[in-house]
């Protein structure tokens, strides 16, 4: 087919943007229509604080988005949305019945004890094949549950499928991201059993549908107030999951390599064609995903650049005058920390104080933290890469893919600092970009269910790989 236009909207946990690309068999444009901050807000409920995504906030700046790239380009031929995973808003006839909560929200661990106490953990993970995060949707659900929040809700929509609902009225849920929730069965579909032993009401989950889907048109109210062409783009389900888009687009050969896709998360792992369910994979933590086009995103979250804006948000609490940019060529110029931290202990999932929370954990070990943010800044780059590194090496050594390249994509590819770290720590090269992976993923996803480019995974990120050619790293030592 001939080249046409996609709108990508995809939202992290940091910041969200509206791309507007161009796709076809030898193109692959994207332009920036929006970009907006995701900040999450703390809400009085009557006994604590709880912390929320401002989801309309987000939808509002979809729109603003989504009209700059109409007015681009009237002839768009679809829209697709990603987000991060596991969040969700319950509908109740229709209307959605609050603001999501945000992921980092400390009410998990009681839904943690309470999925427990009814299902074994080795058994949710033979099914669902997921790795325990606190945070995953069942056990939201869970508390959702107890607290009464399920009463009066009639539908369970993940965050892309809620936007989604919001542009067409239709209710579906993505595969990719409803593979994140912990209830789907080992086939691929909602599993029945386990909705039922944690009395959840089964009509709450919508059908599912794969990547490529056409979901419908735009609602009339929304092609009135959008200045698109004719009819208007089709919706069409991408890899919802923004980590299953950004794999979409690693310009990688699979049986060879590693991929990190790093963002607000350093998603380290391989991809497979069949799921990892061992004990000793379940013991490593590793996930086993549901990708694009039936593949497994197998891969460890490890905490990625939330480390470093989040102790750059204390610093600027405290008054001092730094940014991240101003930060990184500093910690540059510093030694290699001999100490490390583990960038994996889970401590680190909340947010607030995180420099005091690296400082204890030195602390608790007689070690001596740095003392400048600088230096901070320098430790979390070095122990992200160090466990980056250890992320590899288990994903190599459980899937049985030799690893003798590894892929950065997302925000993280930029920072140079990281790459050469990751490759030092490997022994191997380290391939670098693109940043907008997700953004990428996502519209060819869009592309070719629009007939625009067509071919396997291999084939688009043949593309990928030609269009946006990424940086290479040299290891200072070789083989590990
Ligand atoms: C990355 C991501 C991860 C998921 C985390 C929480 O943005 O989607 O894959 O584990 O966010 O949803």
């Amino acid at each position: 087919g001939r080249a046409g236009a996609v709108a990508a909207v995809d939202l992290g946990a940091t910041s969200g943007r509206v791309m507007h690309a161009r796709v076809g068999a030898n193109t692959l444009e994207l332009t920036e229509a929006a970009r907006f901050l995701n900040t999450p807000v703390r809400v009085w409920e009557g006994d604590r604080a709880a912390l929320h995504w401002s989801v309309t906030g987000l939808y509002s700046s979809v729109l603003e988005g989504l009209a700059a790239v109409a007015r681009a380009e009237p002839e768009l031929a679809s829209i697709g949305v990603d987000s991060w995973a596991v969040d969700y808003g319950l509908l109740g006839r229709g209307r959605l019945r609050g603001e999501p909560y945000h992921y980092r929200d400390d009410r998990t661990a009681h839904g943690v004890e309470l999925v427990h106490a009814t299902v074994a953990p080795e058994e949710l993970y033979r099914e669902g094949g997921l790795q325990f995060l606190p945070f995953n949707s069942l056990y939201q659900l869970a508390v959702d549950r107890e607290t009464g929040a399920l009463e009066g809700a009639d539908r369970f929509l993940l965050i892309p499928d809620l936007l989604t609902y919001w542009l067409t009225g239709r209710e579906h849920a993505e595969r990719t991201n409803a593979s994140t929730t912990g209830l789907l069965a080992a086939d691929g579909s909602w599993n029945d059993a386990l909705i039922e032993r944690l009395r959840l009401p089964r009509d709450l989950f919508a059908p599912l549908v794969d990547a490529g889907t056409a979901v419908g048109p735009l609602l009339p109210s929304l092609a009135a107030d959008l200045p698109f062409a004719g009819a208007g783009p089709t919706v069409t389900a991408v890899g919802s999951h923004d980590t299953a888009s950004a794999v979409v687009a690693v310009p990688m050969q699979a049986e060879r390599a590693a991929y990190i896709s790093c963002g607000t998360w350093g998603l380290v792992g391989v991809e497979l064609e069949r799921r990892v369910l061992t004990d000793e994979s379940r013991a490593a933590n590793f996930t086993n995903e549901g990708g694009v086009d039936g593949r497994v995103r197998y891969l460890h979250n490890v905490m990625g650049l939330w480390l470093l804006s989040e102790s750059v948000r204390e610093w600027q609490r405290r008054g001092l005058h730094v940014t991240l940019e101003s930060l990184l060529g500093e910690a540059a110029a510093l030694p290699r920390p001999t100490d490390l931290f583990d960038a994996d202990d889970p401590r680190f999932l909340a947010p607030g104080d995180l420099p005091g929370r690296i400082a204890d954990w030195y602390a608790e070990r007689g070690l001596r933290a740095p003392a400048s943010p600088a230096g901070i800044v320098r430790a979390i780059i070095e122990s992200l890469a160090d466990a980056f590194a250890r992320a590899v090496r288990t994903a190599s050594s459980l899937s049985g893919v030799t690893v003798d390249t590894v892929h950065i994509v997302g925000g993280g590819a930029r920072n140079a600092l990281l790459c050469q770290a990751t490759a030092d720590r490997l022994g191997v090269p380290v391939l670098a970009g693109p940043v907008e992976a997700t953004a990428i993923g996502n519209a060819l996803v869009q592309g070719r269910a629009a007939g625009l480019i067509s071919g396997d995974l291999e084939t688009l990120r043949g593309l990928v790989g030609r269009v946006f050619a990424p940086v290479r790293y040299e290891p200072a030592r070789v083989g590990v």
